[in-house]
Formats: structure tokens, C-alpha cells, sequence
């Protein structure tokens, strides 16, 4: 019956190219009509290299075809998101929904994979809501010979470089049963290049979770050295470059704070499954979630010291970079954005010139603001009387110390050191 990827988003989408690439047939599933009707016509409603040429071959190959209906198919992948809700606690609502999809087509012999980052858990969680959705049928969290076999593999992509880490990274399975495991590994062998470690499903749960908090947890360490050295009346970049030399050593960089859906969301679960260990995870994330203010603080001091009013009566602000890290066009939760944003809010009377060379519109929710507009960069930086370094994008590199003469220049990624 072939495959259904549910789910096409950043990773559903770039799996179904991978797949296709490899001569598969496949079946996209996804709740967004306009998704659906995209993604039909051989189109891409996301920005990602090399994406759009692979799924538009594939659609023209007749390979890949999208629906808003789950079809019957042996392997079924899940690639759904997995954010949290308002208290931080895990929200499994898109993953129980395609669970729903999954169990009417069911007929036995079927592969479910799960690949959206979850919860230590969601894996054995899907396998009992299945069995409560078709008693007919056994399921490998009671059964050691079940009728559907079901896995976790996560998705370890870096956002800009997808369509190359999908095939050469490392790919961790993990089985509610060893079977489970190398039937859900067969298929990624069908295209990864890199290894393939089976493990259990939960563990395989928490790997993904640990890697992404691993690295937030690196970045709080950069951004608290960077408030230290700040009091201190230090050089933060200089302290890390020094440090760096030591051969173990490796401290990440400090910035404006953490974006993305990954970085800042998949701590929360190690935090939701063990609140009361999980302190080091914790502070990481408010160390880091803090970041805006602290850079919105530092404008009000820099417009303070300029003489200006509270409200930035007479002030020029130039912020470079809205997406959520260098050289993407990503806005998405990013603390960029938020930061231009409440500066704008915050000082209504001063003007805000926001720059991002990825974009050719504000998105909406910055759209239709007096004091607001998206500018270029040598014309911003003119302009300003406070430049305000937010993305380490190209273009911005190539400012020189005279472009930024005179202005008040706070420079939250320690490009122009
Ligand atoms: N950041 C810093 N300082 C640094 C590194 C990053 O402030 O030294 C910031 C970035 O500016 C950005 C955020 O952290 O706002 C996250 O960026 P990132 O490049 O670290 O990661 P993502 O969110 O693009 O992708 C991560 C990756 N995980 C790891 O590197 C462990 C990717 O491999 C995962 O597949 C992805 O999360 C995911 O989907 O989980």
C-alpha cells in the first residue's frame, strides 16, 4: 500500500522528498487544505534549499500526492507538532489526532512511526490509544507478536541544512519491541547514509530531548558569562575565544536569546516528566528566556543616556535581523522578533527601523505600526541613532567601524568586536 507521511511541515515535507528521491511512492498527509493544494501543484509553502526542486520532481514523477484524508498504507509516519501549552506541559493534541486518522485504516501487518520530538512516553501512549480505538487488533505495549508495529525515530535536522542532514545524520530508532525497531529502521535505511542505532522507544524519547537540551543548557552557560562579564566590564567574546583554546572546552555563543520550536520547547518536557531533578534544565531555559528583556533594557539605558524621552521622542532605532538565527528566513519564535517588536510597543514615539535582507514584507503581526517599517540595511543604519545588532546575517558582517561611527551600537551577537 505504500507510505503515508503525516504531517508536512519542516520535517514531514523534506521526508517525502528524501523518500521520493529513492524511487518511493508516497502519500502526504496534512490538516492545512492550502498546504494540500500547494504541495499538489508542485509547490512549497515553506523556505528550505534544495526543497522545493525535490518535491516539485516528485510531484511531477507522480510519486508524491497530498490529501487532507489518511489513506490505508503499511508504513505510516507521523510528523506532526508537538508544542506545549501555556504552563509548559507537553501538548500531544496533533499526535492523538493523527493517531484517530491511523486507526479506522488499520488492518494489520501496518508500521507506525513517530517522529515528532515527544515526551518520554508518547510512543507507548499512541500504541494504547490505538488499542482503545481498535480492540480488534493487538498492539506491541501488551502483545510481543502484535498485529501493528510501532516506533519512535526523531527527527535531528538543522533548520537550513535539511536536505543534507536528512540522509548523512545519524538515526536513532527505538522499537516498543526490538521487531518494532528494525521494522521502522528498514525504511530509513531506504535513504539515510549515516548509522542507524536501534534502541527502546522511550529512550529514543529522551535522547531527542537531551540533545536539544544539551545545547540549551550550553547556550544559558554563554549567555549568563555574558551578563557576568558585562557587570565585570568585560569582554565576554574575548573570555570565550581565550577559553575555547583549552582543548576541552567549547563554550557556544551568547545572543539576544533562543528561537526556533525545538531549542526552546523540548526542555520543558524533560522538565514536565521530572520537575523536581530537572533543575539545571530549568534555570537554562529562563536564563534564556530572559535574554530579550535584558536587550531591551539596554536600549532604553542607550536612548537614556542620548537624552531622549521614555516614550523615544526623537529616537532613531535600527534593529538588523528578525529571524530566529543567521542566514535563515525563519521568523518563527524568534526572540529578534520579539525584541523589535516590544521596542516598538514600548517606545511609541521612536522610530523603529527593523532590517532583514530574507524578507520582502513585516509579517503581519508587526504590520500596520506608525512607528514601525522595514528598511534596508545602510539606509537604517544611517539613520540611526541606536544600531541594534540582533542576527549575525552576512550583510551585516560587512558594516565597518565607519558605517557605525557615532551611533549607540549594542551588538548582541559579538559580530563587530
Ligand atoms: N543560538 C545561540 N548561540 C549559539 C547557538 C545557537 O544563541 O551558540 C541560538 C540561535 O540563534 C537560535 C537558537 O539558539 O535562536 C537555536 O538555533 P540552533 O541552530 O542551535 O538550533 P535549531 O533550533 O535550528 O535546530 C536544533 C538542532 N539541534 C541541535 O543542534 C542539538 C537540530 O539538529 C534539531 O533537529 C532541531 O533543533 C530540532 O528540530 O529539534
Amino acid at each position: 500500500d505504500g507510505i503515508a507521511v503525516i504531517g508536512l511541515g519542516y520535517i514531514g515535507l523534506p521526508t517525502c522528498a528524501a523518500l521520493t528521491r529513492q524511487g518511493l511512492t508516497l502519500k502526504g498527509v496534512d490538516v492545512n487544505q492550502h498546504t494540500v493544494d500547494e504541495i499538489n501543484a508542485g509547490r512549497v509553502p515553506i523556505v528550505e534549499p534544495d526543497l522545493d526542486e525535490a518535491v516539485e520532481e516528485a510531484v511531477a514523477k507522480g510519486l508524491l500526492s497530498a490529501s487532507t484524508e489518511t489513506p490505508q498504507a503499511s508504513v505510516y509516519l507521523i510528523a506532526v507538532p508537538t508544542p506545549f501549552k501555556g504552563d509548559h506541559e507537553p501538548d500531544l493534541s496533533y499526535i492523538r489526532s493523527a493517531t484517530e486518522s491511523i486507526a479506522p485504516q488499520l488492518r494489520g501487518g501496518e508500521v507506525v512511526i513517530l517522529e515528532s520530538t515527544s515526551p518520554p512516553g508518547t510512543t507507548l501512549q499512541i500504541s494504547q490509544w490505538l488499542a482503545e480505538l481498535r480492540p480488534d487488533l493487538r498492539f506491541p505495549h501488551e502483545h510481543d507478536a502484535p498485529d501493528v508495529h510501532l516506533a519512535h525515530c526523531p527527527e535531528r535536522v538543522l533548520p537550513g541544512r535539511i536536505m543534507v542532514e536528512i540522509f548523512s545524520n545519524d538515526r536513532v530508532v527505538g522499537g516498543l519491541t526490538p521487531t518494532c525497531a528494525e521494522k521502522a529502521a528498514e525504511l530509513y535505511r531506504t535513504f539515510v547514509t549515516g548509522e542507524i542505532l536501534l534502541t527502546d522507544a522511550t529512550t529514543a524519547e529522551m535522547a531527542k530531548l537531551t540533545e536539544n537540551s544539551f545545547r540549551d543548557v550550553n547556550i544559558a552557560f554563554a549567555n549568563e558569562l555574558a551578563e557576568i562579564c558585562e557587570q565585570l566590564g568585560m569582554d565576554v567574546w574575548e573570555v570565550i575565544r581565550l577559553a575555547n583554546r583549552h582543548p576541552r572546552v567549547n563554550i557556544l555563543n551568547p545572543g539576544p536569546g533562543v528561537g526556533g520550536h525545538c531549542i526552546a520547547v523540548d526542555p520543558w518536557f524533560i522538565v514536565a516528566a521530572a520537575p523536581e531533578r530537572a533543575r539545571l534544565i530549568r534555570t537554562a531555559r529562563e536564563t534564556n528566556d530572559a535574554r530579550p528583556q535584558t536587550v531591551i533594557g539596554k536600549v532604553t539605558s542607550a536612548l537614556a543616556e542620548l537624552g531622549k524621552g521614555p516614550d523615544g521622542e526623537g529616537a532613531t532605532i535600527a534593529c538588523l535581523g528578525l529571524a530566529f538565527k543567521a542566514d535563515i528566513d525563519d521568523l518563527r519564535e524568534s526572540p529578534a522578533l520579539h525584541i523589535t517588536d516590544q521596542l516598538s510597543t514600548q517606545l511609541p514615539a521612536a522610530t523603529v527601523l527593523a532590517v532583514e535582507p530574507h524578507v520582502t514584507t513585516l509579517p503581519k503581526s508587526l504590520q500596520g505600526r506608525a512607528n514601525l517599517t522595514l528598511d534596508e540595511v545602510s539606509h537604517a543604519v544611517q539613520e540611526a541613532d541606536v544600531v541594534l545588532l540582533l542576527v549575525d546575517h552576512q550583510p551585516f558582517k560587512r558594516l565597518t567601524l565607519g558605517d557605525l561611527e557615532g551611533k549607540k551600537v549594542i551588538d548582541t551577537r559579538g559580530i563587530w568586536r
